[in-house]
């Protein structure tokens, strides 16, 4: 992807999850949701390393997975407003919702619930003898999960195309991971599957992206998977109804210095990738695509009752 393309596409997830959390506060949208503010150098950096016939799962914080991978923010703000435009016709919202036309195969809300499908995806890849590989995004904590051990163990002795690609924001809802997890990093638990894992500054754009790009061409070679880490840290709360109160604002004004878009917008106008201008008007222009998502939601039919179970499994 395009240099230009991933610093726009990271302004569109960061100004998308801002206006799904005013849209929250004036009560346009309900539930919950899980934004990843902080979080885009990974999603935009990992995507842009892929091919648009590889695919992409995701997790309760899948917004940014989403555009990365080439989402139209109409249709994802159309989801969340629970309409017939959205992804999945309004039915599955923020954690329910899948593109195959862009190899998207699914946000989750089971936590760790996207590794065995990526796993079963990468499976289905191999037996039909495609190059394409999957990108596995999940948490922290998802890496406590049993699955996680069962994928990677399977994935690694079957040698499937699969990147697994844990973004360690620090927390799993309150819980800091040094309470959670037995070792220092998410990538070292590789070695147990003998595969190779790989720490990355998960707010550096060009380490993440090259992160995946080798481990992309590993798997297109049939040589397995790869466990990626990515630090990183959420900017906002784990959802609508978290105050932060087990964490302190001295952590959170050392994250924002190293906001991954200023570092990625000024790596790119140092190298002359990008003009001052350009600068300036990508996010306004990505303000105003947004803004246009809201309003194709909001002007998109709402659903008759008697539809509301259509295409509904379970
Ligand atoms: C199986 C399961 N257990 C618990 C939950 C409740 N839950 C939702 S998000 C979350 C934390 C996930 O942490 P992590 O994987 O680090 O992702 P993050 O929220 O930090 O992006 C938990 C425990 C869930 N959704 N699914
Ligand atoms: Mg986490």
């Amino acid at each position: 992807m395009e240099p230009r393309e991933c610093y726009r596409r990271m302004w569109i997830i960061r100004l998308f999850e801002q206006k799904v959390d005013q849209l929250f506060g004036e009560g346009e949208l309900r539930g919950t949701s899980h934004l990843c503010v902080g979080q885009e150098a990974s999603a935009v950096g990992a995507c842009a390393a892929l091919r648009p016939d590889d695919y992409a799962t995701s997790t309760h914080r899948g917004h940014g997975h989403f555009l990365a991978k080439g989402g139209d923010p109409r249709r994802l703000m159309a989801e969340l407003f629970g309409k017939e435009t959205g992804y999945s016709r309004g039915r599955g919202g923020s954690q329910h919702m899948a593109c195959y036309a862009i190899g998207f195969l699914g946000s989750n809300g089971i936590t760790g619930g996207g590794i065995p499908i990526a796993t079963g995806a990468a499976l289905a890849v191999q037996r039909r003898g495609g190059d394409q590989v999957v990108v596995c995004f999940f948490g922290d904590g998802a890496s406590n999960q049993g699955v996680f051990h069962e994928s990677l163990n399977m994935a690694s002795l079957w040698k499937l195309p699969v990147i697994y690609l844990c973004e360690n924001n620090l927390y799993a809802m309150s819980t800091p991971v040094q309470k959670a997890i037995s070792v220092p990093n998410v990538a070292d638990r590789a070695a147990a599957y003998n595969i190779p894992g790989v720490v990355v500054d998960g707010n550096d754009f060009f380490a993440v992206c090259a992160a995946v790009d080798e481990a992309a061409a590993r798997a297109r070679r049939g040589e397995g998977p790869t466990l990626i880490e990515c630090k990183t840290y959420r900017m906002v709360g784990h959802s609508k109804s978290d105050r932060r109160v087990y964490r302190t604002r001295e952590e959170e004004a050392e994250w924002q210095a190293r906001d991954p878009i200023p570092r990625f917008r000024d790596a790119l106008l140092a190298a002359g990738h990008l003009t001052p201008e350009e600068a300036e008007r990508i996010p306004d222009e990505a303000a105003r695509e947004i803004e246009e998502s809201v309003e194709f939601a909001k002007r998109s039919p709402v659903l008759p009752i008697e539809a509301a179970l259509e295409g509904v499994y379970a």
